[in-house]
C-alpha cells in the first residue's frame, strides 16, 4: 500500500455509510445489495477507496454494539472485495477492524485516533495498514460539548501530534500514518473554516493529510437561505468540490466524498491547469511553528 501514501494524485475516498442513521446517506445503503451496488459505482466514478462504515458518528448519535456494526459491515466488505474494490473501514472499535481487514479491506479509517480503543494500534501494527488517525474528543453523543478552544488549529495539531506519538510507540510504521482535522467533530462552523484556512500548520505534522468535509453541516450554514434555514444536505455538493479542492491545493493527500465523480472531475481540472497551489497567507517559515 506504499503508493497508496505516495500517490501520483490526490486521494479520492468514496463514503458508503451502511448505516440507518447517518446525517446525509443513512438508511440508503442498509441493504447489502444496494450498498455493494453503490461501492461499486463510487469505484467506477473514480474512487481510490471506499470507506465502508457500520456506525453513524452524526452529532448526538448513540452508540451500537460491536456485533451489530460488524454485521452491519463485513458482507458488504466481503462482497466489495470480491468485486476487486479496495476498501477502507470507518471504525473505531479494533474488533471490527480486524475482521474487516481479514475479509479485504486495506485502510483502517480511526475517527478516534486510536482514543476510543486501545486495541486498535495493536491491530493496525500486526496488519502493517495504513491508518486514518483522525482529531477527536469524544463520542458523537457529547462531542459537541467538547468543541471549546482557545486556538483551534494549535490544539488539534497537539492533539494530533500525541496521537501520532502514541500510534508509533504501539509499533505503527510513521510511514503508514494519515492524520485528519476531523471536521465537524468537536467542531463549530468557525473552527472548520479555520482548520481550512491553516491548513499548512497540519501538513507539517509530517504526515498525508485527509481533508473529510463532504457535505456536513458547516457547509449547510454558508449556503443558507435569507431566513437562515442551511441548505439541505443533499444540496452540498458545489461547496463541498470546493473546499475539497481547496484542501488539495493547500497540499492534502487526499478527500473523503460522497459524491466523487464531481470531485475526481474537479481534480483533473486542477491537475491539467498545473497543479496551482495555495500559498499560505503567513510569513512564518515552514515547520516553524512545531
Ligand atoms: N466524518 C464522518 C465519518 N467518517 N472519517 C474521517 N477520517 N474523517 C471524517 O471527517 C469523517 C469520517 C462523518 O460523515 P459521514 O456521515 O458523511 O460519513
Amino acid at each position: 500500500m506504499t503508493d497508496l501514501l505516495r500517490p501520483a494524485r490526490p486521494v479520492v475516498m468514496g463514503v458508503l455509510n451502511v448505516t440507518p442513521d447517518s446525517f446525509s446517506d443513512g438508511g440508503r445503503y442498509a441493504d447489502l445489495d444496494a450498498a455493494v451496488a453503490h461501492g461499486v459505482r463510487l469505484h467506477r466514478d473514480g474512487a481510490d477507496l471506499i470507506d465502508v462504515g457500520g456506525e453513524s458518528t452524526r452529532p448526538g448519535a448513540v452508540r451500537i454494539d460491536a456485533a451489530t456494526e460488524a454485521a452491519r459491515v463485513l458482507p458488504v466488505v466481503r462482497a466489495l472485495a470480491a468485486a476487486g474494490v479496495p476498501m477502507s473501514i470507518d471504525t473505531t472499535r479494533a474488533t471490527v477492524a480486524a475482521a474487516a481487514l481479514a475479509a479485504g479491506a486495506a485502510v483502517v479509517n480511526d475517527v478516534s485516533g486510536g482514543l476510543a480503543d486501545p486495541q486498535m494500534a495493536e491491530v493496525v501494527a500486526e496488519a502493517g495498514c495504513p491508518w486514518i488517525l483522525m482529531h477527536w474528543r469524544g463520542h458523537s453523543d457529547r462531542m459537541q460539548d467538547l468543541a471549546h478552544y482557545c486556538d483551534v488549529v494549535g490544539e488539534v495539531r497537539a492533539e494530533l501530534a500525541a496521537r501520532i506519538d502514541a500510534a508509533l510507540t504501539a509499533g505503527v510504521a510513521a510511514d503508514r500514518l494519515v492524520v485528519d482535522p476531523g471536521l465537524g467533530f468537536a467542531k463549530r462552523a468557525e473552527h472548520n473554516w479555520q482548520l481550512t484556512i491553516r491548513l499548512p500548520e497540519l501538513l507539517d505534522l509530517g504526515c498525508p493529510l485527509l481533508f473529510a468535509a463532504s457535505r456536513k453541516s458547516y457547509l449547510g450554514q454558508l449556503l443558507a437561505d435569507p431566513a437562515g434555514q442551511p441548505r439541505p444536505v443533499g444540496q452540498r455538493a458545489a461547496a463541498t468540490t470546493a473546499t475539497s479542492l481547496l484542501a488539495v491545493a493547500a497540499g492534502a493527500w487526499g478527500v473523503r466524498v460522497h459524491d466523487v465523480r464531481d470531485t475526481v472531475d474537479a481534480l483533473a481540472v486542477w491537475q491539467a491547469s498545473g497543479r496551482p497551489r495555495i500559498v499560505p497567507d503567513t510569513d512564518d517559515p515552514p515547520g516553524s511553528r512545531r
